[in-house]
């Protein structure tokens, strides 16, 4: 949400549970937005959990990111991104950092690469306090131009070190920048924590021409044992992209 279902939490909680969603992911537009016992509440009422959060809201808001070349900007993002950690671990959940990762603009790459690095070890080791991983997204070159594949993703976190980054891999990015879907999944199998299962155009597994046969294959022949996240447009309607994608999911995973 509001992807798929939303901007209503409530309504969009239960029809999630009622279509049968495990868990859902969320997508605030503040730390404000996450109101932690209205949404416990809710995951006891439906029976639901919540999986994760994305810190997006901090990049489309105030733009900030863990790359801005004023010090300033990035402790605001660094605060701002602590605060989604804790609140996702409070209710159990993980805090995904997409768009926050900013871009190298006119500073170097390798200095753009080192203050993202900087921030992922800062809220991984964060993120411990809760037994959480961080996820890190690699997103394609039209939202970022440092890192845009698993493998190079999964190179950044050889470099951090540290073992509580784990990787989200976005079936939308990985369509546009990958070589090989099934086999950067495979490549990247040990740093996989999340995965967003969306199809080539963004709309819902099935609207577009990926082959998901493959994928999912690669998915259980590494063991993944992680959430499949949904994060589709609201196309044709919001519930039949919520419908489709659970179909989709019953389809390749059960
Ligand atoms: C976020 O998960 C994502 O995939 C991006 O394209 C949007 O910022
Ligand atoms: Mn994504």
């Amino acid at each position: 949400m509001p992807f798929v279902l939303g901007p209503d939490l409530e309504q969009g909680v239960a029809q999630a549970a009622e279509m049968g969603y495990d868990a859902f992911e969320l997508f605030p537009p503040s730390r404000e937005a996450i109101e932690i016992a209205k949404i416990r509440e809710l995951c006891i009422t439906h029976a639901i959990e919540i999986s994760t959060v994305g810190t997006g809201g901090g990049w489309v808001a105030d733009k900030l990111s863990f790359t801005d070349p004023d010090a300033g900007i990035r402790g605001r993002a660094i605060e701002y991104a602590r605060s989604l950690v804790a609140a996702v671990g409070d209710l159990g959940g993980m805090a995904i950092i997409g768009s926050m990762q900013g871009r190298a603009g006119e500073q170097s790459r390798e200095e753009a690469i080192a203050r993202l690095s900087d921030a992922l070890n800062e809220l991984g080791e964060y993120a411990r306090k809760w037994e959480q991983p961080l996820l890190y997204e690699p997103l394609n070159r039209y939202e970022t131009d440092l890192i845009s594949t698993l493998g190079e993703a999964g190179q950044l976190l050889d470099t951090i070190g540290n073992s509580n980054v784990k990787l989200l891999a976005d079936l939308f990015h990985m369509n546009i920048e990958e070589v090989d879907v099934p086999n950067a999944i495979r490549a990247a199998a040990n740093h996989i924590g999340h995965v967003h299962f969306v199809d080539s155009n963004r709309w819902p597994a099935g609207f577009g021409h990926t082959r998901f046969a493959p994928i999912a294959g690669a998915l259980k022949e590494i063991g993944y044992e992680g959430y499949v996240a949904m994060e589709v447009f609201p196309l044709p309607t919001q519930k039949e992209a919520a419908h489709a994608s659970i179909n989709a999911f019953k389809k390749w995973f059960r």
